[in-house]
């Protein structure tokens, strides 16, 4: 497939380019900052909240199969810069899509559009994508924003739209919640990989993160779409070290977003 990738200088960005490459797909990365050495494949330089720019760079690209849309600010700041940053880069580039006939975008969601979720609500059940809504910040919101957004999109226009809500994408796990909640590298090239060639999947969410044995997201929904995660963080259980706040960040599924330090006005 031929494939625009937002965001192809960020760690996601360039972990999944490789890998789609390595895969035999042709990757075109999008960012705002230059094409980084050593990359494999077009480039173009652009800020995807400009729907002008986000234009151009479909006119320039040519034909696409699929975008994969991973550009966005990954930590909270205010209302405005989140939703800017998520929910009108999202709009921009799916408006290009629909002008250029490119029916498929895979979308880097995160679990922190249901962080707010309480660990204590769960039990031993582990999280489905059939659940409320619940963001623990101003991130989770736009995140939330943006996935109804390409609902209405697949609705209205007959795309396809996976979101993904990704776990903690990292090369090991860090901290105790990271057993629960990692993402690896390999995983996140399977998930993507998935998400791009499953056959008419219209609308879907799925939980990105790998076969973690202290999980708390459902997989089953990844797994209807061909995501197989090969990858377990408990094999890092010996070394990822306890640490103050491990009890604090456990009363929720979005860990330390949904803890009093990230409350805030929307507005500031
Ligand atoms: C995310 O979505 C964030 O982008 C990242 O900064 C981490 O907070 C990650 O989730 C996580 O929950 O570990």
């Amino acid at each position: 497939m031929r494939v625009l990738v937002t965001g192809a200088a960020g760690s996601i960005g360039a972990v999944l380019c490789s890998g789609l490459v390595d895969r035999g797909h042709t990757v075109v990365g999008l960012d705002r900052v230059p094409e980084p050495e050593g990359f494999t494949g077009g480039w173009f330089t652009a800020d995807c909240a400009d729907p002008d720019a986000v234009e151009a760079v479909f006119v320039a690209a040519g034909a696409l199969d699929a975008v994969v849309h991973l550009a966005g600010i990954p930590s909270e700041a205010s209302l405005p810069e989140e939703l800017t940053s998520h929910v009108v880069t999202t709009a921009a580039l799916l408006d290009a899509m629909v002008r250029h006939g490119v029916s498929r975008m895979v979308y880097a969601s995160s679990n922190h559009a249901v962080g707010r979720t309480p660990r204590d609500e769960l039990g031993t059940d582990l999280l489905g994508t059939a659940v409320r809504p619940r963001p623990d910040t101003f991130y989770g919101v736009s995140k939330v924003a943006a996935e109804a957004l390409l609902s209405l999109y697949v609705d209205r226009y007959g795309i396809d739209a996976v979101a993904t809500r990704i776990g903690s994408f990292l090369p090991q796990p860090e901290s105790v919640r990271g057993l629960s909640t990692w993402l690896s590298h390999d995983d996140a090239v399977r998930m993507v990989e998935a998400s791009l060639t499953a056959p008419d999947p219209g609308f879907a969410v799925l939980y990105g993160v790998s076969a973690n044995t202290r999980g708390w997201w459902d997989l089953a929904p990844g797994r209807a779409l061909g995501y197989d995660p090969q990858d377990d963080a408990e094999r890092y259980a010996d070394v990822v070290q306890p640490a103050d706040g491990d009890d604090a960040e456990a009363a929720h599924v979005g860990g330390p977003f949904a803890t009093r330090q990230f409350e805030r006005p929307a507005l500031d």
